[in-house]
């Protein structure tokens, strides 16, 4: 749709838009276009300038929000993107999606915006059903409680103190109330107030940067050299053979023998007194290279965690929210129950868990916080989910996922000497490079044909599509993707 015309038809009110377009989402660009090096003149100026206030090693270009559209991201210099990284996969809906603009086109949203409140001591009027109408309707199975936070690190962070809470009471006994002993110690680190008590997680994890959070993070070494951390007890997570269909033994076995590592592991932490309260694990381990493990594998796992009645927190911060097909990927998995913990953040918008009754603490201000979320994010949230299901949009993820999938099997099948591993669920999939060198020069050329790709684990891309990815577009990838391979020496 050329320029003029987009700017027309994007003043219609969304359920007007909608009423014409349908599912298909209104952009102004046909396809990428690249006009500068990227970072180019002005992202580099930017770039220097905020060197100076800080260290912006990690920026790749300056956007501009207000020209980016749908799968579209626009950088300061006018380069046109097509974007599969999405914002660090959490963009649900694309940019500028008519019916988020309009969200805060209402007085009582816009106030809602503009006094954001201390939830846990003055949330507004309609918060308790808010958070039912909206983060419940879409509750994993089986979890009738919801504590909203900030980001992703920060809703692991109190997770695990909902798991050592929970654990403490389970070993005190429900009512028994904390002795003298317990109130003081606590004061000063010490046992029996600051018990000793750890968190399981696997190798190649990645759970976020603070203190907690980070002591279950494995993907990199820069995320945590120089941060102390404990003494915590890390397992194998699968390092499956591709094709699965070609190596079901091999890969069952290693199965087996991350299920082994992770049961000894709880058995000997125990006997040294360090008891294992619960134990943190993603669906698909994602910043540590797209990672999966069969549904066999959690099944037996959450099997494993009840046996030594260790708690199961599952962290779907970069799953959830639609990009497996289902808006939760531990759905995939067919668990004998729910897990007791399911954190999220990215395309939800505001960080949180759901969790079960047990897992509630008795007394208030255990878990807290000044903000404790941002209803104005729920707002945006519910706006969000309307259009999912209104758009059918986990049927799309499913559809178009199928069809990259194929794509990217066809793509190592061609050149079996680059690529091999394709594998993933819906749009959540992954392919890897022969090398870290070849990755980053795949990634890098992309960018110069106008895709914005990212990386993970040593050799992998990922593809982090918005739910709103279409067919179209994954045909525009796979052309820049061939001429980028068919460069390659
Ligand atoms: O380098 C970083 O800090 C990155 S790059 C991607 C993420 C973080 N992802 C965040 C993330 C996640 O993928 C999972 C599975 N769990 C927790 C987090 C942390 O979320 P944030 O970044 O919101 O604190």
């Amino acid at each position: 749709m050329n320029a003029q015309l987009f700017r027309i038809i994007s003043r219609l009110p969304p359920r007007i838009l909608h009423r014409y377009y349908g599912t298909a989402l209104v952009e102004p660009y046909d396809g990428p276009s690249v006009k500068t090096a990227i970072p180019g003149p002005k992202s580099k100026a930017l770039l220097g300038k905020l060197n100076s206030l800080q260290n912006a090693g990690s920026v790749q270009l300056f956007a501009d929000y207000d020209k980016s559209q749908g799968n579209y991201l626009v950088d300061v210099d006018g380069n046109v993107l097509l974007d599969i990284y999405t914002q660090i996969s959490s963009v649900p809906l694309g940019y500028n999606h008519p019916e988020l603009l309009n969200v805060f086109n209402n007085e009582h949203n816009l106030k809602t915006l503009v006094n954001r409140p201390a939830l846990g001591v003055f949330p507004g009027e309609d918060w308790p059903n808010r958070l039912q109408s909206v983060l419940m309707s879409v509750a994993p199975k089986g979890l009738p409680n919801i504590t909203t936070m900030m980001c992703g690190s920060c809703s692991n962070e109190n997770a695990f103190k909902n798991m050592f809470i929970w654990y403490r009471k389970t070993q005190r006994g429900e009512n028994v109330p904390f002795t003298a002993a317990e109130q003081e110690s606590c004061m000063v680190n010490a046992a029996p107030g600051s018990p000793d008590l750890c968190i399981l997680s696997f190798k190649g994890a990645f759970h976020g940067r603070t203190i907690g959070a980070l002591a279950t993070t494995h993907s990199k070494y820069i995320h945590k050299i120089d941060i102390p951390s404990f003494d915590w007890p890390i397992a194998s997570f699968p390092q499956y053979k591709y094709p699965l269909e070609e190596n079901v033994r091999e890969n069952k076995a290693e199965d087996d023998r991350c299920l082994a590592e992770v049961e000894d592991l709880i058995v000997t932490y125990n006997k040294k007194g360090k008891y294992v309260a619960g134990m943190i694990v993603e669906p698909i381990q994602s910043e540590g290279g797209d990672n999966e493990a069969s549904p066999e594998f959690f099944q037996k796992l959450q099997r494993i965690g009840k046996k030594h009645g260790v708690g199961l927190l599952i962290d779907e911060v970069q799953t959830g929210g639609g990009p497996t097909g289902k808006l939760w990927a531990h759905e995939h998995f067919n668990l004998d129950s729910s897990p007791d913990i399911v954190t999220f953040s990215k395309k939800m918008q505001l960080g949180g868990y759901y969790h079960s009754a047990d897992f509630k603490p008795t007394q208030a201000y255990r878990v807290f916080n000044t903000w404790m979320g941002d209803p104005g994010k729920l707002l945006l949230l519910e706006a969000i989910l309307n259009v999912i299901k209104r758009d059918g949009l986990l049927e799309n993820v499913t559809h178009v996922g199928d069809k990259l999938k194929k794509g990217l099997i066809q793509a190592q099948n061609d050149y079996p000497a680059l690529l091999n591993s394709a594998r993933g669920r819906g749009t959540f999939l992954a392919i890897n490079c022969q090398s870290s060198e070849l990755r980053d020069d795949i990634i890098n050329r992309l960018k110069t044909k106008g895709i914005q790709a990212g990386g993970c684990g040593d050799k992998a891309i990922r593809f982090r599509p918005a739910l709103v990815f279409q067919e179209k577009h994954a045909d525009i990838f796979f052309d820049k993707f061939n001429q980028v391979l068919k460069e390659t020496k």
